[in-house]
């Protein structure tokens, strides 16, 4: 996994015999996008009390969860995302909010960080590769959006798309069996969930842009791929869309990919997951435990 260097270094007091400097040099760091001071001003946000922590499960440490991440834009090999992310001009930034809505919308950095009330919310976070983890994560509802564009009746699906910028993203120029840009979708209902958040935080701060600056979704109940990162445009429209990892491999990942342990994925069981904070093996929840939420959305 490659944590051995963040272990090592965040563990307790530094021997004597160990140059305290050199060691944080090697130290993997945590870099947030610098953006103006009015955006800075929001965090850390309030915490949502409905979402204030996670029953039974430890939050993950900062230093792994920054250090350990799927972004195939950046590469496969998720203990190095962090830092060939780093390329990623994230300022400035547009969100098109465009399709079937009676008020469209580009969102600039601003927009997207002030535009909306932002709050934090602790969050289990399961990889379809049935590993999860923990983080408080700052956003807005994406309900807010959708009460702000005003979806037609005929829309039926929310559309995503990341950013398509091979030059910033190695794994755009060197991972051509994908199909680029990253692309997802949610039904409408979905979308306005209580559960579905538009995230521009974590832990207090920006995202730092392996987390997916400045703007993702986070829908907790979801497989992780559900949750694109550093979106560009976010359309409204009638039939159901295509996604990139179904259209990559469909019997493993279907549209609806909501976390289900009775379901397995082709290659490996998802009836339990290792927390990559405790590296303790759990079981899986149904809904990833947010069946309160979002179970009636599939009756
Ligand atoms: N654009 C984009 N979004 C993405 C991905 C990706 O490769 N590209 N990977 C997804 C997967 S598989 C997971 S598990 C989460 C990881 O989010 P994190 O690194 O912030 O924990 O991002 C999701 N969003
Ligand atoms: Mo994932």
């Amino acid at each position: 996994m490659g944590l051995g260097t963040i272990a090592t270094v965040g563990a307790g007091p530094i021997a004597a015999c160990v140059d305290e400097e050199d060691l944080k040099e090697d130290k993997p760091k945590i870099f947030t996008p610098d953006y103006s001071d009015d955006i800075e001003d929001q965090y850390p946000a309030e915490r949502n009390p409905a979402f204030a922590d996670v029953p039974d499960r430890e939050v993950t440490p900062e230093d792994i969860a920054a250090h350990y991440n799927n972004f195939y834009e950046f590469g496969t090999d998720k203990t190095k995302v962090w830092e060939n992310a780093q390329t990623l001009v994230t300022d400035p930034w547009t969100v098109k909010v465009t399709g079937l809505v009676h008020n469209p919308i580009t969102l600039d950095l601003d927009d997207i960080h002030l535009k909306f009330p932002l709050e934090e919310r602790m969050y289990r976070h399961r990889c379809v590769e049935a590993w999860s983890m923990v983080m408080p994560w700052t956003g807005f509802r994406m309900r807010d959006l959708l009460d702000f564009v005003q979806p037609m009746q005929s829309a039926k699906y929310v559309r995503f798309v990341s950013f398509f910028r091979p030059s910033e993203a190695v794994g755009q120029r060197e991972l051509t069996n994908y199909d680029w840009p990253y692309y997802e979708a949610l039904t409408i209902r979905e979308a306005a969930n209580e559960l579905t958040l538009m995230g521009t935080g974590i832990f207090g701060h920006i995202n730092p842009t392996q987390h997916g600056a400045p703007i993702r979704i986070h829908t907790p109940w979801k497989y992780g791929y559900k949750s694109i990162k550093s979106i560009v445009t976010i359309e409204f429209v009638e039939e159901q869309p295509e996604t990139f990892w179904h259209h990559q491999w469909a019997e493993a990942y279907d549209f609806v990919s909501n976390v289900d342990p009775s379901k397995p994925h082709p290659n490996w069981s998802q009836a339990t997951e290792r927390d990559i904070g405790t590296d303790e093996e759990i079981p899986t929840l149904k809904y990833n435990g947010y069946g309160e939420w979002v179970a009636d959305l599939y009756e």
